[in-house]
Order: C-alpha cells, then structure tokens, then sequence
C-alpha cells in the first residue's frame, strides 16, 4: 500500500535539511552544514530540531522499504532505495516525539523507533556544536588503564561496523557511537541509555533484536568493565 502523504511544503527556503536514512533496524541521522563542512556528523535514533521551525527532511533507504512517520509531527513517508524523499517537521512546542517505521520491513521493524527532540534555538544550537566534535577524553580518562583497554578492544572488534570520529573506528554499517552518551535511548528505542542496558546489548544484541544486523558479542568481566569505561567517554 502506498503511504505517501502529500504534506505541507512551507513556502520558505528550509533552513535546515537533515537527511535521515532507513537501515534494518535503525535510523542513521545526518545533519550538514554547507558553509561550514567541518561541521556534518551523522547520529542515530535521534533527530534534534529547534522548535517553530519548519525542517525539511530527506528521506533515504539502505536497504529495504520503510516509512518514517512521527504521528504527533507528521505524516508517513516511504523510505525507497535509491530514491530521496521529502517530509516537512516542525514542533511547536518544545519536547520528545516519538517516531516510528510504519510499513513492515521485517524481523525487527516493532523495534525501530527514533525520537525527535524539539528544543529552544540556543539548545538546539549547542547540541549540534557538542556532535560536529570528534571524541575527546580528559587527560585523566585517556591514561585510565580501563579506557585504554577498552578501546583497544572497541578497535579490534567494533570498529570493523561502527565510527567513532576522531580515532580509527571507521565502521560505516551501524550508528556511529561518537557521541553515545548524549543519547537517550539505544538499538532504536529498544532500551534506555544506561550502562548496564549498554553492556546487556551488546553482549545480547540477538537476544534483545533478534535478527539485528550486531552480534552477540561475549564478553570475560574485564573486557566488560574496560569497554564500558571507554563508551562512558563517549559523550
Ligand atoms: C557486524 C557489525 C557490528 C559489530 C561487529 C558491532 N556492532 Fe554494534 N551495532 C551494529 C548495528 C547494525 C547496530 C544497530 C542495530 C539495531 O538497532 O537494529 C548496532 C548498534 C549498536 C549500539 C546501539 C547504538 C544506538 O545508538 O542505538 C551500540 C551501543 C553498539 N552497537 C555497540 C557495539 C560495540 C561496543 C561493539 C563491539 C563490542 C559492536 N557494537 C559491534 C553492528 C555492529
Ligand atoms: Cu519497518
């Protein structure tokens, strides 16, 4: 069935376009900044947009068809490969609006949810500074034996799918974790970001989404403690 809405298109030029693309099972968010490209990042699960604001999304698949559909905000969109939909947002007032895949797209499409984050200009502002940086630690975090440990450990068996900007993850096929901690929820609102969901989802990804595109990945109580001091930095 087709889902495609005709939707308000504000006249205005749009002041900010961020490109969402659809992966089994999560959303990949990019936000560029053409005068500036120092400043493009992508994120996951979670779009932040300045509230009264009329934001112009590009809508993309990698894989399969899905549907990008924020009830409170708008309509549902297909997602299509190799094609770039359109969807307008704008919040009126600031909050959390939960979204969600609205067209059936396999094993885990229940669990491939997203929020978007409406938010005073200011706030929106400084967020979108705090994930253009790459990750940084502390002098203390980066000679702390854990974090050492556990990004070496991240390296060898995370990177190969995930990005972490600023160190050799380069992974282009999973969220990039640069900026993990800032996120409230984790594997497309699966579960909230704590560090015990954290560690809980990775070490049972397939248990919590079966099917997902991550492993299970098994963990000795010291690789445990040494990844989850690197990911705490990660904010
Ligand atoms: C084979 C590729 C692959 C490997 C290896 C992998 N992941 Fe993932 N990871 C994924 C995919 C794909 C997702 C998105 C799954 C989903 O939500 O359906 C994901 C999701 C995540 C998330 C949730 C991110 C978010 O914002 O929702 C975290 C955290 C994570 N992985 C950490 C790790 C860590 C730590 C390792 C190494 C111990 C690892 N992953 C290894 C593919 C991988
Ligand atoms: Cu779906």
């Amino acid at each position: 069935m087709m889902t495609l809405e005709s939707v308000a298109s504000p006249a205005s030029h749009a002041r900010l376009v961020i490109t969402v693309t659809a992966y089994d099972w999560w959303w990949k968010v990019d936000y560029t900044d053409d005068a500036n490209p120092a400043r493009n990042f992508s994120t996951a699960n979670e779009i932040h947009i300045p509230v009264g604001e009329p934001v112009k999304v590009l809508l993309k698949s990698a894989d399969v068809v899905h549907a990008f559909w924020v009830p409170q905000l708008a309509g549902k969109t297909q997602t299509i490969p190799g094609q770039t939909n359109e969807q307008w947002i704008q919040a009126d007032r600031p909050g959390i609006y939960r979204g969600q895949c609205s067209q059936f797209c396999g094993a885990q499409h229940a669990h491939m949810a997203f929020e978007v984050v409406a938010q005073s200009f200011a706030a929106f502002d400084a967020w979108r500074d705090a994930q253009g940086r790459s990750a940084t630690q502390t002098d203390a975090a980066a000679q702390d034996a854990h974090v050492i440990a556990g990004k070496k450990l991240f390296d060898e068996r995370c990177a190969g799918c995930h990005t972490i900007r600023g160190t050799d993850a380069q992974g282009s096929q999973a969220p990039d974790l640069t900026h993990l901690g800032s996120r409230r929820l984790i594997a497309a609102g699966a579960l909230t970001n704590t560090p015990e969901h954290l560690l809980d989802w990775i070490q049972h990804a397939q248990r919590i989404k079966p099917e997902a595109l991550m492993p299970s990945i098994a963990l000795t109580t010291s690789d445990a403690a040494a990844l989850s001091a690197y990911l705490a930095t990660l904010h």
